[in-house]
C-alpha cells in the first residue's frame, strides 16, 4: 500500500481518538521492527489516536511476544495489541518453532483474551522478503497492523454498545 492510498483510507475509518493501544515489539532484527514499530505508530496517530493512548513495550525475540503480550493485557488497559516480530529463516529449525510458536499462542489469546491481539510477526525466507514488505514494494506492514488494530477495537465496541 502507497503511503497515498494509506492518507485516503484515513478518512474511512473508525474513529481512534478514544481508543487505547499496546505494541509489542521483538528486539531481534530491530533495524526490521523498529521500522515496522514507527509505521504502525504513525498510522495510528494519522488515524487520530492520541499519543498518551499508545503504549510500547519491547521484548527480546518474538517468542518472547508470547509473555510479552498476554502480561500487557493483563496489567494495562489497552483495547487492543499489535505484537510486532520479524522472524527470518536460518540453517536450523528454529524458525518453524519460533513461528508455529508465537502463531499458536497469539492466534489462542485471541480466543481467550478480552481483546483483539494483531498478528505482525513478518515469517520470510531472507531479510529481502521482509524489506520488501516494510518499504512499500509488497506492503508497509506497519500501517496495515494499525489499522487491523482500529477496525478490530471498533468491532468489538460494536457489539458492546
Ligand atoms: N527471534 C526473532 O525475533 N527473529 C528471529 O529470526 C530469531 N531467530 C532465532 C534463531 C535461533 C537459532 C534462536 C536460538 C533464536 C532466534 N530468535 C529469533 C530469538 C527467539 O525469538 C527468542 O528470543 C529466544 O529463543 C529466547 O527465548
Amino acid at each position: 500500500m502507497s503511503t497515498h492510498t494509506f492518507l485516503k483510507d484515513c478518512s474511512t475509518m473508525p474513529d481512534a481518538s478514544n481508543m487505547r493501544f499496546g505494541l509489542v515489539a521483538a528486539e531481534w532484527n530491530s533495524h526490521l521492527t523498529n521500522v515496522l514499530l514507527e509505521q504502525a505508530v504513525s498510522a495510528l496517530l494519522a488515524t487520530g489516536a492520541k499519543e498518551e493512548h499508545i503504549i510500547i513495550k519491547r521484548v527480546p525475540g518474538s517468542f518472547e511476544l508470547i509473555f510479552g503480550c498476554s502480561e500487557l493485557a493483563k496489567h494495562s488497559s489497552v483495547d487492543a495489541i499489535i505484537a510486532i516480530g520479524s522472524v527470518i529463516r536460518g540453517d536450523t529449525p528454529h524458525f518453524d518453532y519460533i513461528c508455529n510458536g508465537v502463531t499458536n499462542e497469539l492466534a489462542r489469546q485471541n480466543t481467550m483474551g478480552d481483546i483483539p491481539v494483531i498478528y505482525g510477526l513478518l515469517t520470510t525466507e531472507n531479510e529481502r522478503q521482509a524489506i520488501e514488505r516494510i518499504d512499500g514494494t509488497v506492503g508497509r506492514k506497519g500501517e496495515e497492523f494499525a489499522m487491523t488494530a482500529i477496525k478490530m477495537i471498533d468491532f468489538s465496541w460494536s457489539l458492546k454498545k
